[in-house]
């Protein structure tokens, strides 16, 4: 099996309810939809089991706005986008790592937030952008309408950010793919259009997380809820 999860958020909990609810066998696949850290404190902990779920699995790490900022912030030294973090999670992200590492975001300190998150950073040299299995298109957040015809999207910065008001959600990518997407938290049930699904059932905000099954077409919230993809209507055959 193939299962697309969404935003985690450092929600280890929900993380490891949803793997209980999974009980993946060891050739099953885990495509993650990007923020694997922020707004929630148990940063180490979800890189430790991210890392740890790597080694027994093949692993899908899909790039989130998050990971986009904190690359653009620590690595490329953008000292303008630590205010995206600190507005957005970053500080809690740092609760568990000591006052001098906390002190680091405020400060610019890019060595000693390098160190303290080297976790974070070796994740990221495994990312991707995007990931295409079966029918569906994962991604963090989505597609600008000019790359619904590309075969091969190079992403640029909004594609991390773009909100799911601003997508053709009818449309399939390629006139084939369906978006698997998350980054906005619609509700605690995943939310399916023809060209677009959000399965960011709201881990960040203490919510729950969610698998969408390739193979079974049915998303698992980490409760054990399930919620069958439907199957798009096909076009009434004129006789
Ligand atoms: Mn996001």
């Amino acid at each position: 099996m193939q299962y697309i999860l969404g935003d985690l958020h450092a929600n280890i909990r929900e993380l490891e309810r949803l793997l209980r609810q999974l009980s993946p066998a060891s050739d099953d696949t885990f495509i993650f939809l990007g923020d694997y850290i922020d707004k929630l404190p148990h940063t180490a902990e979800t890189l430790a089991l991210l890392h740890a779920l790597r080694r027994e699995h093949t692993c899908v790490f899909v790039k989130g706005n998050h990971e986009f900022v904190w690359e653009r912030y620590v690595l490329s030294q953008e000292k303008e986008r630590g205010d995206f973090l600190r507005e957005f999670g970053g500080r809690e992200a740092l609760q568990g790592f000591g006052r001098d590492v906390q002190n680091a975001l405020l400060q610019n300190d890019f060595s000693v937030l390098q160190h303290a998150l080297v976790s974070y950073f070796d994740l990221m040299t495994m990312m991707v952008d995007w990931h295409r299995t079966g029918e569906y298109l994962a991604l963090h957040a989505g597609l600008l309408p000019e790359q619904y015809d590309q075969p091969s999207p190079r992403f640029l910065e909004k594609n991390f950010f773009v909100r799911p008001q601003d997508i053709p959600r009818e449309r399939k990518y390629l006139n084939r793919y369906t978006l698997v997407a998350g980054h906005t938290h619609l509700g605690t049930e995943p939310t399916v259009e023809e060209g677009y699904i959000n399965i960011d059932l709201g881990a960040g905000y203490g919510k729950f997380l969610g698998a969408l099954c390739v193979e079974e077409q049915i998303v698992v919230r980490s409760d054990g809820e399930k919620f069958p993809i439907p199957k798009p209507e096909k076009a009434q055959k004129v006789l």
